[in-house]
């Protein structure tokens, strides 16, 4: 646990969040910014500010949340396809400095932002 980290204080229970999916070591809540409907978030529990700051059995929670929830999200929004991708350090993207995978529905013509800029 990050004292400065809001996704922290969302595991901690301090800022609510509308959860998808939970289990011991990983969360999964909807996007407070979301790029399209359905777009998620998963997370590592414990604070890791970049994916090589992940020990190898919580990469494999996490990408395991991440293969479960993918298809789930895109059938709850009867989307098409979906975005899956890290914005891993400041000069990518990433805001919010805890390991985040975005899921990010797709829909036939949507004409939105491609992984390049997940998030951002
Ligand atoms: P990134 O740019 O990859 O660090 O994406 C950060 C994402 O986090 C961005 O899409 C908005 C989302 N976000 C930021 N603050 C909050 C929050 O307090 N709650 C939720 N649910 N999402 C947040």
């Amino acid at each position: 646990m990050s004292d400065d980290c809001i996704f922290c204080s969302i595991v901690a229970g301090d800022i609510p969040a509308r959860t998808v999916h939970e289990t011991d070591d990983v969360l999964a809540f909807l996007d407070a910014n979301p790029l399209a409907p359905g777009h998620t978030l998963v997370i590592p529990k414990a604070h890791a500010r970049h994916v090589g700051d992940l020990d190898d059995d919580l990469a494999s929670d996490l990408f395991a949340a991440v293969t479960d929830l993918t298809p789930r999200v895109q059938d709850a929004v009867d989307a098409d396809a979906a975005n899956v991708g890290i914005n891993d350090g400041e000069a990518a993207g990433q805001e919010v400095p805890h390991v985040h995978v975005h899921v990010i529905p797709r829909f036939e013509g949507d004409g939105g932002a491609p992984l390049h800029a997940v998030g951002g």
